[in-house]
């Protein structure tokens, strides 16, 4: 695979939740294939918990319907977060995974190649078996050192997000080496790689190794491991040192993974909430290291604490072990095993509030509450920070408390509901919510319109299409979730697209970082946008725009960006020569003036491009059904 140019690789195992899973099984259903071609495709129930109304039951009842009719197991709600079960239960090392959730490559800490993608993307691979990706730098992050008390494997990775930032991993895949790695354990590891996903790289993983070999052992899947590890001659495109015992408690400040500080600067920050959970940081060992801090203290008088274990195993072990009496009695608010709050699926902070959390992201507005100010922190410095009701420095209390991985896990897979053996007799059902999707319209030989609005730097998918428990409910609806549309950042967005019938959006650096979800895309396509021209994009919502599409262009003169204002008329003409060269100017009728903007994708994305969309080029090719 050369540097640069498309690679090609097979999926052994897909993952869905069903934030994303709903419209992933739409266009799987569209692909019209009998049955799946990977060798385990996971259908996981974890996001969309909170059911207001039936849209969300009903979106559950279609993706077991639909998964059991194509091959795929079914994880029931309150078996517990994708990327945490995945890892209990599923993950081999040295096989491929695609995941419709930006945080699959949570699976590297476990020697898988683990990518996560747009629904579209993990349904064809469902359909046909593999993945198309621009292969990326390779970079050796060489662990040296040991990590001293109180510090934690969410410092490693905080740590590099302070000297990367949050687009440092944009066109690489982090491969962890060195003899730090054998001082760290799977769920560690994993803490690590799942936050990769924050520095926009397309991957991280560890190699397998004694530490694999036990975990699986301890989930009785000794049968599932073998050995993975770089070859002596490897070769690397870059190389990074990180000492693991120069680091010390960080954390995370509003609004970004990567405005890191040490915890000792901003000690004393009084606290309303803290939560702990996510796929992030919500295994049996982070919570029963919370559960010893907390036993026999009370949390803060004006302190929330809220913790929702990553799994119904880890959430049976805390009770089996009784420390889940010491969170409850500390005063902990227990949560079922899901994404939760990390989400927006409750727990709002309150107003002006101070969240103190162990997830990955503290995206503006992503709380659900805009005005909250949310930190990033380890699960030991949410504990010590919630007795207290200020951020706390773990190290000033002593000796940290003596927990190990277990033996064996509580294992039970009765929520994990295989497929049917007669899909013939399966029905699909589907609830009212569930609207038709739009697709891609093939691509004109002359594009004009105006520009519809123009947004700044770092721009996530949670300012494009805003998740929360209001929204969530929406995924299957566009029609609704396109009253939504960019609204973070103009809330009169929706309004103007509707009324110009299309047209264009402006961005700066790094455009669509965070999530897989492609109604980031899909709501534009509906609104009639039929390019985006930023300075430059985040990986998986440039290939959720090209897969619908939509056009990503990159200004080849950054300062083109301050010439271009919003309502500009811009026109691009000849565009199928244009799209297949790869440069593509823009004239900009309103100021009389042109734009150089480069298509930097691949000759198969072009196609995708040319055909309006990922689903549009399979069905022509008439291959899913092979
Ligand atoms: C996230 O953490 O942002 C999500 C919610 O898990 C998303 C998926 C989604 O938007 O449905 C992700 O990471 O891809
Ligand atoms: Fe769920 Fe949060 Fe993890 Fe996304 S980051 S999968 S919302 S726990």
């Amino acid at each position: 695979m050369i540097l640069g140019e498309e690679a090609v690789i097979s999926i052994d195992q897909t993952l869905t939740q069903d934030s994303t899973g709903t419209m992933t099984y739409l266009e799987l259903e569209a692909l019209e294939i009998d049955k799946i071609k990977t060798k385990k495709s996971i259908a996981y129930i974890d996001h969309n918990m909170l059911q207001t109304g039936p849209e969300n039951a009903d979106d559950h009842i279609y993706i077991q319907t639909v998964a059991k009719k194509y091959g795929i197991y079914f994880s029931k709600p309150g078996n517990g977060i994708c990327h945490q079960v995945h890892l209990e239960r599923f993950a081999v090392p040295g096989e491929t995974l695609l995941g419709s959730d930006s945080h699959t490559p949570t699976a590297g800490g476990m020697g898988m190649l683990a990518i996560g993608a747009g629904g579209v993307d993990v349904a064809v691979a469902m359909a046909q078996g593999e993945y198309h990706f621009t292969m990326p730098k390779i970079v050796k992050v060489n662990l040296t050192g040991r990590l001293n008390p109180w510090v934690s494997a969410k410092d490693i990775i905080l740590g590099l997000l302070k000297r990367l930032t949050v687009k440092g991993g944009v066109g690489k895949i982090f491969e962890y080496a060195g003899e730090g790695v054998k001082s760290l354990s799977i769920p560690q590891r994993a803490t690590i790689t799942n936050m990769g996903a924050e520095l926009g790289a397309l991957t991280s993983i560890f190699p397998s190794d004694e530490i694999t070999l036990n975990f699986l052992k301890a989930q009785g899947r000794e049968n599932e491991f073998s050995e993975i590890k770089a070859d002596k001659e490897a070769m690397y495109d870059e190389e990074t040192e990180i000492n693991l015992s120069h680091l010390e408690p960080l954390v995370a400040c509003p609004h970004s993974p990567d405005k890191v500080v040490p915890v000792s600067s901003l000690k004393g920050l009084k606290v309303n909430q803290v939560v702990i959970g996510s796929c992030t940081n919500s295994s049996y060992i982070d919570l029963i290291k919370v559960a010893k801090i907390l036993e026999g203290r009370t949390i803060a008088k004006h302190v929330s604490l809220v913790i929702a274990p990553g799994s119904r195993q880890v959430l049976t072990m805390l009770a089996q072990e009784g420390a889940l009496v010491s969170l409850i009695v500390a005063g902990a608010r227990i949560l079922e095993c899901a994404c939760g709050p990390c989400i927006g699926m409750g727990q709002s902070p309150p107003t002006n509030g101070v969240s103190l959390r162990t997830f990955n992201r503290n995206f503006e507005g992503r709380s659900g509450t805009l005005s909250a100010e949310v930190y990033l922190v380890s699960p030991e410095v949410a504990a010590i920070s919630a007795i207290n009701g200020y951020l706390s420095d773990p190290r000033d209390l002593g000796k940290p408390p003596i927990v190990k991985e277990p033996e064996s896990f509580f294992v039970n897979d009765n929520l994990i509901i295989p497929p049917a053996n007669n899909p013939d007799k399966v029905k699909i059902i589907k609830g009212p919510n569930i609207k038709p999707f739009p697709t891609g319209i093939p691509l004109n030989s002359e594009i004009q319109g105006k520009v519809l609005i123009k947004v700044k730097d770092n721009i996530t998918t949670d300012h494009i299409m805003p998740s929360n428990a209001k929204l969530l409910p929406y995924r299957s609806n566009i029609p609704y979730l396109s009253n939504y549309c960019l609204t973070p950042c103009d809330k009169d967005f929706p309004k103007r697209a509707k009324k110009n019938k299309g047209g264009f959006i402006i961005a700066g650096i790094n455009y669509g970082q965070g999530s897989s979800r492609e109604h980031a895309a899909l709501v534009p396509l509906y609104l009639g946008i039929k390019a985006v021209l930023a300075k430059s994009f985040a990986r998986i919502h440039q290939a959720n725009l090209v897969n619908n599409g939509i056009i990503p262009l990159i200004f080849k003169n950054p300062e083109d960006y301050d010439n271009v204002n919003e309502m500009d008329e811009l026109l691009i003409e000849n565009t199928f020569f244009q799209v297949k060269r790869g440069i593509v100017k823009i004239k900009n009728l309103t100021k009389g003036k042109e734009y150089k903007m480069l298509l930097n994708i691949t000759a198969s994305q072009k196609e995708i491009i040319v055909q309006g969309g990922l689903l549009n080029l399979v069905k022509s090719k008439g291959s899913a059904k092979e």
